[in-house]
């Protein structure tokens, strides 16, 4: 049964090295010690390091370097989002996953997350690369109480929390490029995809599409991407937990979209452009109908990029592709 099996493996986390006897624990469930020893097996089979103590029991020794929900749940210091995640070895992509699932009904913060994506996208179905055991590839749904209009705001509030989640356990400080841009010495190290599920007056679902570049090395990024990507592990020189990493985003993340909804976009906006830093900058912006060019002012009070115009006159611009 994959509840108890999921009980033991928490239990041997939460005993951070100390042994868990196997007979209590079967004692506990109503199981023979035969069949703990067959779990122990097979978290082995999946990569855990386990060693068996004569008359004190299993200490887990090491994880594997997956983010699957035991992985991720014992670094999980939310109230609820990731209380409930779908992992997968290799999926299309989780965003398609998530969009079912919240029209099913999936609950506030179920979090979608694979370790490898063979037709990740962007924004427009522009492709995502997004290789085996590299980077965090995940879907998040959450049902904030916002009308639809606020809901590209959120790509900010995301933005905002990523950055911090990245601080706080690197020490490394990305800078974000509007409006869904994380970005590392000029290259992009994560991308966000934020989609919506709405009633005229009310959202239903946001679908949080997080695209991160973790622990690549320059050979693995295909050559298109080579002069325009960076991973964390590039930057800061060192491997990088991704459990721990997904554990600290859903942190912030559950934060600055709780603070969004009592609060509106004001802090969120404060926050965000003590990040961006673009205020001045000459911006060339991309958009579908249109190629712009200005100097930032900064983003409005509902998350829209302005520009100054060399005429003076100043453009809220939505969403679009923009060059400094
Ligand atoms: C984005 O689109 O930046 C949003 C990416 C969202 C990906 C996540 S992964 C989990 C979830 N499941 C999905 O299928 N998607 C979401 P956009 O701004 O349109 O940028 C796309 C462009 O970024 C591409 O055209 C490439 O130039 C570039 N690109 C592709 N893969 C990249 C990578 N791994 N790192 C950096 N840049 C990349």
């Amino acid at each position: 049964n994959s509840n108890v099996k999921h009980e033991l493996l928490k239990r041997l986390f939460e005993a951070n090295g100390a042994p868990i006897s196997g007979q209590e624990f079967a004692d506990e469930y109503g199981l023979s010690r035969t069949a703990i020893w067959k779990y122990i097996k097979e978290f082995e089979e999946e990569g855990y390091e386990i060693a068996s103590i004569r008359k004190k029991g299993y200490v887990l020794l090491s994880s594997p370097d997956r983010i699957n929900a035991a992985n991720i749940q014992q670094h999980l210091k939310t109230d609820h989002y990731g209380k409930i995640i779908h992992y997968y070895e290799s999926c299309p992509s989780t965003q398609l996953i998530a969009h079912d699932a919240a029209q099913a009904n999936a609950d506030d913060g179920t979090l979608f997350v694979a370790e490898e994506q063979t037709a990740g996208k962007g924004r427009m179905s522009r492709p995502w690369n997004s290789a085996a055991q590299k980077g965090i590839w995940m879907s998040i749904v959450i049902r904030p109480s916002l009308m639809p209009h606020q809901a590209p705001q959120m790509t900010l509030v995301a933005a905002v929390a990523i950055v911090r989640a990245i601080e706080e356990l690197t020490g490394i400080e990305p800078t974000i490029k509007w409006p869904n841009d994380i970005m590392i010495s000029g290259k992009k190290m994560t991308g966000i995809l934020t989609e919506l599920q709405a009633d005229p007056d009310r959202v239903k679902a946001i679908i949080l599409g997080i695209g991160m570049n973790v622990n690549q090395t320059e050979e693995d990024f295909p050559i298109e991407l080579k002069s325009i990507a960076t991973s964390l592990r590039l930057e800061g020189g060192q491997v990088v937990d991704r459990s721990r990493l997904i554990a600290e985003i859903l942190y912030y993340l559950e934060l600055y979209t709780t603070m969004y909804e009592k609060h509106g976009f004001s802090p969120i906006k404060l926050l965000w452009e003590s990040y961006a830093n673009i205020e001045g900058k000459r911006i060339r912006a991309v958009m579908l109908n249109e190629t712009i060019e200005g100097s930032a002012i900064g983003i409005s009070d509902d998350g829209l990029l302005e520009l100054k115009m060399d005429d003076g006159s100043v453009r809220a611009i939505f969403s679009a592709d923009i060059e400094i």
